[in-house]
This record gives C-alpha cells, sequence and structure tokens, in this order.
C-alpha cells in the first residue's frame, strides 16, 4: 500500500509537474505570440513614422524646388555613369566617352560632385522624357569654363538632330528654340561659375535668359510645344540624334545641377535657385 500510495503520490507528483511544464510551454508560447504581435505594430509604427518623415521631407523638397520640376540632375552620384533624376521621375541619364566626376572640393561650388567635359567626345544622355512635348519651361544649370576657343554647349534638345532647344556657345550664347535664334552675345566663359536660366513662354514665345539671378534680356521666337522625339544631352551641339557632334562646339569644362522645369519660372523662383547654390559657393571662397 505504502508502495503503491507512493507509487501513486510520484504519479501525482509527476502528472503535476508535467501539467505546470505545458503551462509554462503554453504561457511562453503566448509570451512569444503577444511580444511578436508587438514587435509587427513597433515596425508598423516605425515604418508609418519613416514613411510619414519622408513624404514630409519630400513635400518641403518639392515645395522648395517648384512642382513643376521635371528633372532635377544634382550631379552628386559621383561615381559609375549613371546620373539619376533627382526630381523623382526617373529620367536619369548615362554618361558617356568618359566625362569626370569631381568632387565637391575640386567643383568648387558647395553643390556636391559635378562632372568635367574634355571637350572632345564626353557627354551625358538623359532621358528625352523630361523635355518632349513641353510648352512653358525653364531650364537652368551651373556652368564654369575659361575656354575661349569652342563653341561650348551645355545642353542640346533635338527631335531629328535639330535645334528644338539650345544654348550654344558659351563665348557669345545664342538661345534657339525650335531652330529660331536669338542672339544673346552674353559670354560665360569667365572662369568663374555662372548660373544660366531660360524660360520659355510656348504660347507668346517670349524667351529669357538670366545669367547669376539677373535678367540680361528677352526676345521671341517660335511658339508651341518642344518635340524632343530624338535625343536630350548635356556637353554635346548635335547634328544627328544623338550625334554629328563636332569638337568645336563641345562643351570644356563644369556642369553641375542641371534642371528642367514645366513653367517659365519667375524672376524670384530663379533668384532662389540662385541663392541656394551661391550662399556655400561663396562661403567657400
Ligand atoms: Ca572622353
Ligand atoms: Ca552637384
Ligand atoms: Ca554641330
Amino acid at each position: 500500500m505504502i508502495v503503491y500510495h507512493n507509487l501513486s503520490m510520484h504519479r501525482k507528483l509527476h502528472n503535476e509537474s508535467a501539467f505546470t511544464l505545458i503551462e509554462l510551454l503554453v504561457v511562453i508560447a503566448i509570451i512569444g505570440l503577444l511580444s511578436s504581435i508587438v514587435l509587427v505594430n513597433l515596425q508598423g509604427t516605425r515604418q508609418r513614422g519613416r514613411e510619414a518623415a519622408g513624404k514630409q521631407f519630400s513635400s518641403s523638397l518639392q515645395n522648395a524646388l517648384g512642382s513643376e520640376a521635371m528633372g532635377i540632375w544634382r550631379l552628386d552620384e559621383g561615381s559609375g555613369t549613371t546620373v539619376y533624376d533627382n526630381a523623382g521621375y526617373g529620367n536619369n541619364g548615362t554618361l558617356t566617352n568618359g566625362p569626370v566626376w569631381q568632387t565637391e572640393a575640386q567643383c568648387g561650388l558647395g553643390l556636391g560632385s559635378c562632372l568635367l567635359f574634355d571637350g572632345s567626345d564626353d557627354y551625358v544622355n538623359l532621358d528625352t522624357d523630361a523635355m518632349n512635348g513641353l510648352n512653358d519651361f525653364t531650364v537652368s544649370y551651373w556652368m564654369k569654363t575659361s575656354d575661349t576657343t569652342k563653341a561650348g554647349t551645355a545642353i542640346h534638345a533635338t527631335n531629328t538632330g535639330n535645334n528644338e532647344f539650345i544654348p550654344y556657345n558659351y563665348r557669345s550664347l545664342q538661345v534657339y528654340v525650335k531652330d529660331t535664334v536669338w542672339s544673346t552675345g552674353e559670354a560665360l566663359n569667365n572662369g568663374n561659375w555662372r548660373f544660366i536660366a531660360i524660360t520659355r513662354n510656348g504660347t507668346t514665345g517670349k524667351v529669357e535668359l538670366f545669367v547669376d539671378g539677373a535678367l540680361e534680356g528677352s526676345s521671341t521666337l517660335a511658339a508651341g510645344s518642344l518635340n524632343v522625339g530624338g535625343c536630350l544631352v548635356l556637353g554635346q551641339e548635335q547634328d544627328a540624334v544623338c550625334g554629328g557632334f563636332d569638337t568645336t562646339q563641345a562643351f570644356l569644362g563644369l556642369l553641375d545641377d542641371v534642371r528642367i522645369y514645366a513653367t517659365d519660372l519667375t524672376l524670384a523662383k530663379i533668384q532662389q535657385l540662385y541663392a541656394e547654390g551661391i550662399q556655400r559657393h561663396l562661403a567657400e571662397q
């Protein structure tokens, strides 16, 4: 009896401890489940927080830059052969024939890295979606050259190899829109960084040139929306779609922060863009 009782006690104890173990496992499982739910919720909250912060940043950036940006190439990649469209439309570009990345210190503009074009065969091929079909527009860029020999070309948009849009010859700037030309006479090759902005009203055909945040003049060229079914390049003048380059018309020097907006920006907006770039530039001089 004693033996049996002891056995029974043993069984009972064993059962009790076994039950406790199962309970423990269940509790552990529940805790695990609860904590994973809490973690998932936390991660969700964090993710939403990050998304909200990202959206807020993106919208403030968009406000700062103007919601009409079609392509912004800050040229801050610093390496590789792709330049990304910082306006967020995926109108990226490809370095061709070896434009050389310069560090921010080498650029000296305070706008991150920039690109050195060799004045020979270098160019960047940009997505034409950034410009095709635009009626009103603004094209802006920072450039630096002291070249006195070439009719250097910063950017050229073409449909069939024509001059759909081009600010041609940095020694004495001519602005072409739809093969009509305005000879501004502006020299941009004094060896300093220059901020060029060209606005165009597609209805009236009015074109304005701003240099370093100041209006230099205006003219009336052909009206109507741009046909950029061909090629959009930095650093070369095209006589054929994406080709027919001429070294005497190639860009020799530095380019940075190229932008295309689907509106003819106001003087105030252009001065804001200029101030954003020049602020750090002056600080470094
Ligand atoms: Ca080259
Ligand atoms: Ca840059
Ligand atoms: Ca040519």
